[in-house]
């Protein structure tokens, strides 16, 4: 195994109770309806039987009673008979499930029993979960539905087969400017996305270029729908990203204008074409004015004249607009710093608030700037009541160490899921607001750059599948803990050995600040190299026009964002975030510096001064890299060579990386500020 089957493993079962347990359930299965969800349900239960229990169970297209596994949705199950109400499954949302063992002196039976077919699917992984991790499924009774209503992953492939943010190969989807056609593969990614929750994807890069353009053609429509088919077996909706400027590049006409009315009648008749390929699109993923992309703003009209226009053709088939709201100026010009790349996205979007049609999405990424280690969360979200908003979190670590680096980022998500916006008072959490309850949005939920690539493991580093799954499981519920998705996935992907389980799990969950420590401190961001964005590059961006400075001189360090003396950002937040972030005294250590410019010498809350924090967090930072590599050296043995050894030798990539940030960093901030080491270690 090369980590091809992540956490689907689906091993033999060696506990002999357990299998005896197990297999007297796995005898037979019964289901009425046919619908591919349902297909793949069985198929699944169906292939993991085979794999864990030797098992080949007998299918029935009708209803017996002496099948021991019976499943289908509500409508047409009698769920009274195996002792549960009708309402528990009927009040549930269209993706929930109840599990039920009925387990009576003479029969044993399994009712996987959906709100729909996609419950159901849900409700097979589900099951295989708790059996892969040794769960006794004697006396179960299981409800769950999810919390948020899409769950998507975007795609940054291209069609050249190269992927943007990539760290794991090229496209599983795109080779030579055409499809790889490996439905198998993609088949399995299905699978993966469906097994946590994933109910949504975008199958192509934000950034469109020419090639991709004319995916939304007759010439690749044809390809699109395969794998429409694919993911829908697998309750995936598919979406495209579309390029603003389309009606030129291959309509022909001499504008993109959104308000021209043949630009207008464009858009509705491709979304006609492309619904009677895919009768269930789920609609388009658009980056305007952003980065250099076409958009709205260049023929002098707003974002909301240029989502709408797209969600007036979508909307007679119930399609939707996730607008990106990553605009900003790409352009700036160091010396003046009079705008603030932080404050765009917000300065952007919410005067639109109430212009946007009810099939538009606003998808806004976590923090203001890009995916950093650390940043505060994007004020915008819960600023516009009127708008259907996403979140936006990059499970690609472009930059939290490219899947060479390990960093598990589920601790920081729910991090940003639980922070109190305080938008309707005290308790408004990121996660109410994005799952829709606060303000009743038609759409909600979250989305996220994927980290798959071709690579026979999926994510380069074997790690980084918890990512991944990590990802689905916690926007599924995003009360789980950190600690419990960690630990699922370690016993899924490598087994229940208890050594094991401890130590990965205590990696992974480390990982987060690990990196952060070696990393840009407090808050600040970007000491990264441009353009590839790994390794530390201190000035890389400072005096450049992407409006990402950190403002080190011999003084001091960090970006006033204040309002009294600064950039005025902090006003974006309500109160009493906006306060607490723009006071020196009440700012968290951990941001200050995204907040403030303070002298190397200011005393943080923890007691050290700045110019000491950086000292510190970076030699410890690189003896905890030192240390996760005796721990997982500690593992030799207890898994397959082959899920070591990668991940053994990315370990060893991570050390170097961390060495290059400790060395550079603190030279940096030494000679800058002159202030010695108070612990004299080396410094250059
Ligand atoms: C940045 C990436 C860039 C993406 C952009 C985006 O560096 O490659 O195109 O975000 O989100 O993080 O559009």
């Amino acid at each position: 195994e090369k980590g091809y089957k992540a956490w689907l493993q689906y091993n033999e079962i060696t506990d002999e109770s357990l299998k005896a347990e197990y297999s007297s359930y796995f005898a037979s299965l019964s289901v009425t309806e046919d619908s591919p969800i349902l297909n793949a349900a069985v198929e699944e239960l169906t292939l993991a039987a085979n794999a864990m229990l030797g098992k080949d169970m007998t299918i029935y297209n009708y209803f017996t009673d002496d099948a021991t596994i019976i499943l289908g949705t509500y409508q047409t199950i009698d769920v009274e008979e195996y002792g549960l109400s009708a309402d528990e499954v009927k009040n549930l949302n269209d993706e929930g499930y109840v599990i039920k063992s009925v387990n009576q002196a003479d029969t044993k039976k399994l009712v996987l029993v959906g709100k729909t077919d996609k419950g159901v699917l849900y409700a097979a992984f589900q099951l295989l979960r708790f059996m892969q991790t040794s769960n006794s499924i004697d006396g179960l009774h299981h409800v769950e539905q999810p919390k948020n209503q899409f769950r998507m992953m975007n795609q940054w492939d291209n069609m050249d087969g190269s992927i943007e943010r990539g760290y794991s190969g090229n496209s599983i989807f795109y080779d030579e400017n055409g499809f790889t056609g490996d439905l198998t593969r993609i088949k399995d990614y299905a699978r993966l996305l469906s097994s946590v929750g994933i109910n949504a994807i975008s199958i192509n890069n934000v950034n469109v270029w020419e090639v991709e353009t004319n995916l939304i053609t007759s010439k690749f429509l044809p390809e699109v729908q395969q794998i429409a088919d694919i993911f829908r077996a697998y309750g995936v909706q598919t979406f495209l990203s579309i390029n603003f400027a389309s009606p030129i590049q291959i309509g022909g006409l001499a504008t993109a204008d959104p308000l021209d009315a043949g630009v207008q009648k464009w858009w509705a008749e491709k979304v006609e074409e492309i619904y009677k390929y895919i009768p269930d699109f789920g609609g388009f993923v658009v980056k305007a004015d952003s980065e250099h992309r076409p958009g709205p703003f260049f023929y002098d009209r707003d974002h909301a004249d240029g989502a709408n226009m797209l969600a007036e053709a979508l909307a007679p088939f119930n399609g939707v607009v996730f607008w990106r709201c990553f605009v900003y100026n790409c352009l700036q010009d160091w010396r003046d710093r009079s705008t603030d790349r932080a404050r765009a996205a917000f300065d952007h979007f919410k005067p639109l608030d109430g212009k946007f049609l009810d099939n538009v999405v606003l998808q806004i990424k976590n923090g203001p700037m890009d995916f950093q280690v650390r940043e505060p969360i994007s004020p915008l979200i819960g600023s516009m009541e009127k708008t259907n908003q996403v979140m936006e979190f990059q499970v690609a670590q472009e930059y939290t160490g490219q899947q060479k680096d390990l960093c598990f980022l589920v601790p920081q998500w729910k991090e940003y899921l639980k922070f109190d916006t305080h938008a309707k008072g005290e308790g408004t959490t990121v996660d109410s607001i994005v799952n829709g309850s606060v303000y009743d949005f038609k759409y909600s939920g979250i989305t996220a750059v994927s980290n798959i690539g071709n690579d026979a493991n999926w994510t380069g580093n074997t790690l980084a599948q918890a990512n991944l799954f990590g990802y689905g499981r916690l926007i599924w519920n995003p009360d789980a803990t950190s600690e419990d998705i960690a630990d699922d996935w370690v016993r899924l992907t490598f087994g229940d050995d208890k050594n094991v389980v401890e130590t990965v799990k205590g990696m992974l969950l480390d990982s987060w600040h690990i990196y952060e420590n070696y990393n840009a401190p407090l808050g600040v961001g970007w000491m990264i190299n441009q353009h590839h964005h790994y390794g530390p590059n201190i000035d890389g961006y400072e005096y450049d026009v992407w409006g990402t400075y950190h403002f080190s001189d011999r003084d001091g360090m960090g970006v006033d964002r204040t309002m009294e003396t600064g950039t005025g950002y902090t006003e974006q937040y309500f109160s009493p975030n906006k306060e607490i972030y723009n006071s020196l005294e009440t700012c968290p250590d951990e941001l200050l510096l995204f907040f403030h410019h303070v002298p190397y010498t200011y005393e943080l809350k923890s007691g050290k001064t700045v110019i000491q924090h950086i000292y510190d967090t970076h030699f410890l930072g690189f003896e905890q890299v030192e240390g996760l590599i005796t721990r997982w050296n500690s593992l030799e043995g207890k898994m397959d060579d082959y899920r070591f050894n990668n991940v053994k030798e990315r370990l060893h990539m991570q050390l170097k990386n961390a060495r290059e940030w400790r060395d550079q960093i603190n030279t940096y901030f030494y000679r800058k500020s002159g202030v010695p080491d108070a612990k004299n270690r080396t410094i250059y």
